[in-house]
C-alpha cells in the first residue's frame, strides 16, 4: 500500500529513510498508546515527525503543549465546528489559543497529547479532520473565500475543494496513497476574478478560463517558496472543466509527483524541481498518461483580471438582501472567548457559517440587510473591526518565535505593535500589504507583499540582534508577481524609521507629526 520512492534514486535523505521505515500515517493506530505513555516516553521520530502526518505538531519551544493543524477546505466551517475548536483550546487556559493561517486554515495551541484520542473523536463527530496537514502531504486546499456568495463569481469552488480533499485524505480518515510524497504540496482553486488564493504560489492551481465558450480552469504547476528558491507557478498548458476532472487531474499530478519526484536532496524535492529536470512537455505527457485521457490545451487567456480584494467590510452578496461581513483578525490570533463569540455572531446574524481568508481574517456571510446595523454594534467588532487602519488592515504574519523553533525573530506581536505605531504617526490613503515571516521558509509569504519582512540575525554594536531582510515589489491579483529582496539585515529596532521612510517615499504616506 505504501508507495515506494522512485526506484532509480538510490540516495535517500533523512526524511525519506524515516518514511521508508514506517509511514507517518500509521501512528494513527498508536494514539491511544501515546496518550497513555505520555510524550516524554515516545520514540523521538514518532514524536517530532510522524505525528505531523495527523496534524499534531510537537513544539520544542513549548514541550508538552502541542499544536494541532486542522484542514479547513475552502476556509469554511460552521459555528458548531468553531465552538468545538473553542472548547478544545479553552480547556488549556492561558496556553490555549488558535491561529488563522496563510492557507485559509486554523491551528490550535496548547494541546496535551493525553487528550488527543478524545479530541479526534470530537473532531470526527463534528465533521472535521486534521489528517495529512503536515510534513510530506498536501496542505489545506484553498478556494475563493467568497465562493457561492460573490455576485461576480465565475465558478463556485466549494464542492471541488472538498472533493479534492476527500480524495487525498480518504474523507479525512487518512489515505496511504498520498502520505509519502517527496515533500509538501500546495493546491489552490480560484473561482473569482481576483486571484484571491495566490494561485501563483501553489504547486498546483486552477484558475478560471473560458475555452471555446465553456467555463473551466487553466492549470498552473510548480509554484513554491523555500529557503533556497522561490518560484511562481507556470502553465501546464491544460484546461479542465469544473467537474470531477479537477479531482482526477489533481490525483494524476500527485501520483506523478509521488512516483517520480526527486527524493535525494530535500532542498530540491518540491514539484518545480521535477518539472525543471523533465521539462514541462514530458511532465505534461506523463500526467496525461496517468490522467488516462487527452488533456485539452489551455485557454489562451484566464479570467483573472481584477486586483485582489481583501473582503473586509460589509458587502452585498449575490443573494438579494444578504451581505457578508469581513472582520479583521489582527495577525490571525484567536482566543477561546472570541471563537465562541464568532460562532454566536454567525448564528445570530448569518446562517451559522464562518469563513477564513489567506489574509488570516474572518468572513461571516448571509447577514440580512435589516440586521447589519445591529450587527455593527456587537462588541466583538471593536477588536475585530470591519474597517481597520491602513497598515493593520493588510498585515499578515507567520507564527514566529513564540511557538516556532525555526524562527529567527518574534513576528506576530512585533508586527502588530509596529503597524499600530506607524498607523498613529502616518496618514495613508490606501492599505499597504505588509507580510512578516520569521525565517526563510516564507510561511508568511513576504514575496507577495508590498513590503515583506523576513526574519534574520544581524550584528549590531558587537551584538547579535533580531533583524529582517526587506522584500518589495510583490503584486497580487491580476498579473501577480513575486517581490524580491531589496535590502538585507535591517535590525528590528531600526524598522520604525526605515518603514516610515519607505511608506512616505514609495506609498505616499504623510507624517501626522509635522
Ligand atoms: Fe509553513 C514549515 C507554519 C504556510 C513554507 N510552517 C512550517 C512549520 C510546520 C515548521 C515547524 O514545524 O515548526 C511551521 C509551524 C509553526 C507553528 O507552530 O505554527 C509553519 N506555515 C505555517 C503557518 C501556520 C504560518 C501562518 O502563521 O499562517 C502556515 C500554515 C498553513 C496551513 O494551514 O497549512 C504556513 N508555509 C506556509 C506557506 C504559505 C502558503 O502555503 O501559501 C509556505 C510557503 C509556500 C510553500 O510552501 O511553497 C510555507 N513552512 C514552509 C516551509 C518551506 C517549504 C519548503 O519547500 O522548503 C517549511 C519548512 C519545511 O517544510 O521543511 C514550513
Ligand atoms: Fe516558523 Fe519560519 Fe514558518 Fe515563520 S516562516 S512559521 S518562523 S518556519
Amino acid at each position: 500500500m505504501v508507495q515506494s520512492p522512485n526506484k532509480e534514486q538510490t540516495k535517500l535523505n533523512k526524511f525519506e529513510k524515516i518514511k521508508a521505515e514506517k509511514d507517518g500515517l500509521s501512528v494513527k493506530e498508536e494514539l491511544e498508546k501515546f496518550a497513555k505513555i505520555g510524550w516524554e516516553a515516545m520514540e523521538k521520530t514518532d514524536l517530532e515527525h510522524r505525528l505531523k502526518w495527523l496534524g499534531i505538531f510537537y513544539r520544542p519551544v513549548t514541550p508538552g503543549k502541542f499544536m494541532l493543524r486542522m484542514r479547513t477546505p475552502n476556509g469554511i466551517l460552521t459555528s458548531t465546528q468553531m465552538r468545538v475548536l473553542a472548547e478544545i483550546v479553552q480547556r488549556y487556559g492561558d496556553d490555549g489559543n488558535a491561529d488563522i493561517t496563510t492557507r485559509q486554515n486554523i491551528q490550535l495551541r496548547g494541546i496535551r497529547l493525553e487528550d488527543i484520542p478524545h479530541i479526534f473523536e470530537r473532531l470526527k463527530n463534528a465533521g472535521m479532520t486534521s489528517m495529512q496537514s503536515g510534513m510530506d502531504n498536501v496542505r489545506n486546499i484553498t478556494g475563493s473565500p467568497v465562493a457561492g456568495i460573490d455576485g461576480n463569481e465565475l465558478i463556485d469552488t466549494r464542492e471541488l475543494v472538498k472533493k479534492v480533499q476527500d480524495m487525498i485524505t480518504n474523507n479525512g480518515e487518512g489515505n496511504y496513497q498520498f502520505t509519502n510524497l517527496p515533500r509538501k504540496f500546495n493546491i489552490a482553486i480560484e473561482g473569482g476574478r481576483d486571484n484571491s488564493v495566490h494561485a501563483e504560489i501553489n504547486d498546483l492551481a486552477f484558475v478560471p478560463a473560458y475555452k471555446e465558450g465553456k467555463l473551466g480552469f487553466n492549470v498552473l504547476v510548480g509554484g513554491f517558496f523555500s529557503a533556497k528558491r522561490c518560484d511562481a507557478a507556470i502553465p501546464l498548458n491544460a484546461w479542465v472543466p469544473p467537474n470531477d476532472d479537477v479531482v482526477e487531474l489533481s490525483k494524476a499530478i500527485l501520483s506523478v509527483y509521488r512516483d517520480y519526484g526527486l527524493r535525494a536532496n530535500r532542498q530540491k524535492s518540491r514539484l518545480m524541481w521535477l518539472i525543471d529536470e523533465w521539462g514541462i512537455a514530458k511532465f505534461r505527457s506523463t500526467v496525461e498518461g496517468e490522467f488516462g485521457k487527452a488533456l485539452a490545451t489551455a485557454a489562451a487567456d484566464d479570467e483573472i483580471d481584477w486586483d485582489k480584494r481583501d473582503c473586509l467590510g460589509i458587502h452585498p452578496q449575490k443573494q438579494t438582501g444578504l451581505n457578508y461581513a469581513g472582520l479583521h483578525i489582527p495577525v490571525g490570533r484567536l482566543y477561546a472567548k472570541e471563537m465562541f463569540d464568532l460562532a454566536r455572531l454567525a448564528e445570530v446574524y448569518g446562517d451559522s457559517e464562518i469563513r477564513f481568508t489567506v489574509e488570516q481574517n474572518v468572513i461571516i456571510p448571509h447577514i440580512k440587510d435589516e440586521n447589519i446595523d445591529t450587527f455593527l454594534t456587537e462588541s466583538l467588532l471593536e477588536k475585530f473591526t470591519i474597517a481597520p487602519k491602513p497598515l493593520q488592515k493588510a498585515l499578515v504574519s507567520c507564527t514566529g518565535a513564540q511557538f516556532c523553533n525555526f524562527a529567527l525573530v518574534e513576528t506576530k506581536n512585533r508586527a502588530l505593535d509596529l503597524a499600530k505605531n506607524l498607523d498613529k504617526t502616518l496618514e495613508l490613503s490606501q492599505a499597504v500589504r505588509i507580510h512578516w515571516t520569521g525565517c526563510p521558509n516564507s510561511c508568511g509569504q513576504p514575496q507577495v507583499a508590498d513590503i515583506g519582512l523576513m526574519g534574520t540575525k544581524v550584528r549590531k554594536n558587537g551584538q547579535t540582534v533580531e533583524g529582517v531582510d526587506l522584500y518589495m515589489g510583490g503584486k497580487v491579483g491580476k498579473d501577480a508577481r513575486l517581490g524580491t529582496c531589496v535590502k538585507k539585515g535591517i535590525p528590528c529596532d531600526e524598522l520604525p524609521e526605515v518603514l516610515s521612510k519607505i511608506l512616505i517615499e514609495d506609498f505616499g504616506a504623510k507624517s501626522k507629526l509635522n
